[in-house]
């Protein structure tokens, strides 16, 4: 097979052979591993060759029912093994060698700090031995690892340990059985010396599993914001979803090599460092949070995701989708519902939408891919996500549970599609779903044109609802989309119209491309609020004034509405003003009246006004247009901040000394997080303008940190506004953290954001510090990441010096680690958008790659895709 074709979802087709037991044998060394694979064979098509997938692997042998195959009886190219005459039902024994420490990609089996760890997802699983590398194909896995003792005690893989002993030469050996089926993509081995933390969860049924962190020497105490998380989440699944675990183990080990976040192998999770390690003077209430859902998310993967898991790997969605829809309810459930609503939806109208916009749009269950990696995306995960939040909104909890209840019973231990989730779903919840299903077929964001009506006479609300859907990378034409739209109704004097169902929001079901609807008992003067909680993944076109805005975040009763209307005022209040000259620009008083308010009210949440009282970001504000204005958008956006920062100055001093007062005293840990965020938002604003004042209040906080919250909001306040303190507060901060690496991303991070005109210099010279790696994902996506994906000034300098440098540091990375070059090169694929001069530096750079000999996989497909045929 051609490494550079695509496939299709349509062309599926059925497993030619079924492997229903597999015994793995690892001897492991650092600069030559070999595997033993020992599978069991049955044909399904009688006849057919038996063709496996492998990838940079040596051949050493290969056998059917011990009987050693000669080289005419297999060939073998850089993507297959074909055997072409093979019996009905056989054993298969294939060795392979491999060299683990050169395998900086970080797929298949590679050397993490001394430690050998394997990842699978998607194709890694061929990078260690010839075999079916398909999620439909699932089999029993024992694997026997033999390796030094004292270099590595802990040998780990998925299920039970059966058995384990010395050998010779102080080599020592376990043996792992995982009693339930799997595809190869969940298979997982560890081997190396960690400390370890050991808990253990009862669960609903009385089944006693033990829980087992692994994690670098000295890190034990880190790992216990993690342990507990995981516990909130084994409790929650089970009361919130009905679903237990099912294994006596659960382990997580943390690497500092990982390419994505962490990964859900079955009851061996191997996780990113930055998701189990933190403590409060090395790690943010971000931090934190991301932890305890990426720790929640991998968990619920044990059903959603494993027990059922994908049929082919256009159905990734399938337990992506649904798995982040679990984790952000499982954050809800545990934290406030409306901070976690509004985070995932900053998500879906940066990223996300960006991404539906532009060349790599894509429908949740994608029709075509080349690479796979480059499909986990913010559509499959995130809008994914949102689909399930819709079918969730339509039928409600309890249907909705009904649905998620059938779907276990009818699919448990099988490779499923999308499709036969919804079919579960229509069957459980009781809905038509047939509609619903161009959610997982068309891609791109619609967009949902309302008109209103008000008639006086009869009370009555028309609201005329238009669908407006672009064709983008669809083939044929569009069918309409089923959507919950949840309206609110705010009268005149601030209160909410109550609905027949005794509640201040109905749902409307908009299915057809142009609909009315009509709302009765509406008093005159009335505002409608649409979209409550973002119940679609929509764009919405409805110009409401700033007068109806400013009482929307005022009164409504819902506070993802609320916020949302802060964020439209801001909004309106920065494009109003791209196109003037800097000595024209205004803001109306009123906005301005509006957020002073939103900053003096102490009885709203502080993590809300934080929110509120936060600019939408440039990625938000770019994917407004079609033809993006990079210096209208940010000498708008830098203009509406000052001005704000100036207009509400003394209010913003008072809100930080109280928040920081609070904090002296409170011990509410959730309070404290929300008054941290809030007093660290202020600091952004009161530090916009540089003088010896607010340098002085940066010094202050940093120097009295007691967390690293407040020390890093200080650090990287101090660089992004340019403040007199900032080089003293970051040779500080480097100083202090050096030989932490987590933290030394911070640091990279802030210096990537920098505005200054000298940024690329100081990350090229960053290159070379002792605490920055090539081969290190998380140092490369801190501080050429926060680059080209943070630092929209400097990456859109009008030179095109920014696209130069990202396109060298991808030309390396190519060679590297091609999945993170990948990962890194989206900024430049909106080239299309960007108006003036800089599209064609931006193209230029696209076509310098396109011309890179051994152009990778991972990025031929993306820059195929931005350039077009
Ligand atoms: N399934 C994991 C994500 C993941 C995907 C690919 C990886 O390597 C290529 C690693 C992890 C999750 O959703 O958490
Ligand atoms: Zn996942």
């Amino acid at each position: 097979m051609n490494a550079n074709t695509k496939q299709y979802l349509k062309d599926y087709t059925t497993p030619s052979h079924q492997i229903d037991q597999i015994e793995l044998e690892f001897t492991l060394q650092e600069q030559q591993t070999t595997i033993t694979a020992n599978s069991k064979v049955v044909s399904l098509e009688k006849g057919g060759p038996l063709v496996l997938n492998g990838q940079d692997l040596e051949l050493v042998s290969i056998a059917i029912n011990q009987q050693v195959l000669a080289v005419s009886q297999y060939s073998v190219d850089d993507e297959e093994l074909v055997i072409t005459d093979v019996p009905d039902q056989f054993e298969l024994t294939i060795v392979t060698r491999l060299d683990p420490s050169k395998n900086t990609k970080l797929e298949g089996l590679y050397v993490s700090d001394g430690a050998f760890c394997t990842q699978c997802e998607a194709q890694g699983f061929r990078r260690i031995t010839f075999y079916l590398d398909r999620p439909d194909v699932m089999a029993t896995f024992t694997t026997k690892i033999v390796a030094d003792k004292t270099k590595f005690p802990y040998l780990l893989s998925n299920g039970n340990k059966v058995d384990s002993g010395d050998m010779p030469n102080n080599q020592h050996f376990a043996v792992w059985h995982d009693p339930h089926k799997k595809p190869a993509y969940l298979f997982a081995l560890v081997a190396g010396d960690f400390d370890l933390l050991k808990d253990n969860f009862v669960t609903r049924s009385g089944r006693d599993v033990a829980l087992e962190f692994f994690v670098d020497k000295g890190n034990k105490d880190k790992a216990n914001h993690a342990m507990a998380s995981l516990k909130r989440a084994m409790t929650w699944d089970e009361q919130r979803f009905n679903l237990e675990y099912d294994l006596d183990i659960y382990m997580v080990v943390a690497v500092d090599f990982f390419n994505m976040g962490a990964m859900e192998n079955k009851g061996l999770n191997v996780f990113n460092s930055k998701f189990v390690l933190a403590d409060v003077a090395s790690a943010t209430d971000s931090d934190f949070h991301g932890i305890e859902s990426v720790i929640g998310h991998e968990y619920f993967h044990n059903w959603t995701g494993n027990r059922i898991t994908c049929r082919d790997w256009f159905q990734l969605s399938l337990k992506e989708g649904l798995t982040v829809f679990r984790d952000q309810e499982f954050s809800a459930d545990v934290g406030s519902r409306a901070v976690n609503r509004i985070d995932a939806v900053k998500v879906m109208r940066s990223n996300q939408f960006a991404e539906d916009a532009g060349p790599m749009s894509h429908p949740i269950r994608p029709n075509e891919v080349m690479e796979m990696n480059n499909f986990y995306t913010v559509t499959v995960y995130n809008k994914g996500a949102e689909v399930i939040r819709m079918l969730h909104t339509l039928v409600g909890e309890q249907r909705f549970q009904a649905g998620m209840a059938n779907y276990v019973l009818r699919f448990d231990g099988q490779a499923v599609t999308c499709d036969d989730f919804i079919d579960a779903m229509e069957q459980g919840a009781e809905i038509d779903l047939s509609q619903f299903k161009n959610w997982y077929s068309q891609s791109g964001t619609p967009t949902i044109d309302i008109v209103q009506q008000y008639d006086v006479a009869t009370h009555q609300l028309t609201l005329k609802v238009n669908q407006l859907l672009e064709q983008g990378n669809n083939e044929g034409p569009l069918a309409p989309f089923h959507l919950p739209m949840m309206v609110e109704v705010i009268c005149s004097d601030g209160t909410s119209l109550t609905f027949a169902t005794g509640k201040t929001s109905v749902v409307l079901e908009i299915n057809e491309m142009a609909q009315t609807f009509i709302i009765d008992d509406v008093p005159s003067g009335a505002t409608a609020v649409f979209f409550g909680d973002f119940s679609a993944p929509v764009k919405m076109a409805y110009d409401y004034s700033d007068a109806q805005l400013s009482h929307i975040l005022a009164h409504s009763n819902n506070e993802f509405s609320r916020w949302d209307s802060a964020q439209q005022l801001l909004t309106s209040a920065i494009v109003n003003n791209i196109k003037l000259a800097a000595s024209e620009r205004r803001i109306a008083p009123s906005i301005l009246e509006s957020l002073q308010l939103v900053v003096t009210d102490d009885s709203l949440d502080p993590a809300l006004v934080a929110l509120m009282v936060e600019l939408p970001s440039l990625g938000t504000l770019f994917e407004l247009f079609d033809e993006v204005d990079v210096d209208g958008i940010i000498g708008a956006r830098d203009f509406v901040k000052l001005t704000l920062a100036t207009h509400l100055h003394q209010a913003l001093l008072v809100r930080y000394q109280h928040c920081d007062n609070e904090l002296l005293h409170t011990d509410d840990a959730a309070r404290a997080v929300g008054l941290r965020a809030l007093k660290n938002t202020v600091l952004g604003l009161i530090t916009v303008t540089e003088n010896s004042d607010t340098s002085q209040l940066l010094v202050d906080q940093f120097a009295r940190a007691t967390n690293m919250t407040d020390a890093f909001s200080a650090l990287s306040y101090a660089v992004v506004n340019n403040a007199l303190c900032a080089e003293a507060l970051l040779n500080d901060f480097e100083q202090t953290w050096s030989d932490n690496g987590l933290v030394m991303d911070k640091w990279f991070a802030a210096i990537g954001a920098s505005p200054q005109d000298c940024v690329i210099e100081k990350v090229k010279q960053l290159f070379n510090h002792k605490a920055f790696s090539w081969q290190n994902p998380n140092r490369v996506r801190s501080l050429i990441g926060s680059f080209s994906g943070n630092n929209q000034r400097q990456f859109h300098a009008e030179n095109g010096q920014g696209y130069v440098f990202l396109t060298d540091q991808l030309i390396a990375l190519n060679e590297i680690n091609p999945q993170i070059a990948a990962r890194l090169i989206t900024p430049l694929m909106a080239w299309r958008k960007i108006s003036g001069p800089r599209q064609l530096l931006m193209r230029d750079q696209l076509i310098r790659l396109q011309k890179l000999p051994n152009l990778a996989k991972d990025l031929v497909e993306k820059v195929e895709m931005s350039l077009g045929k």
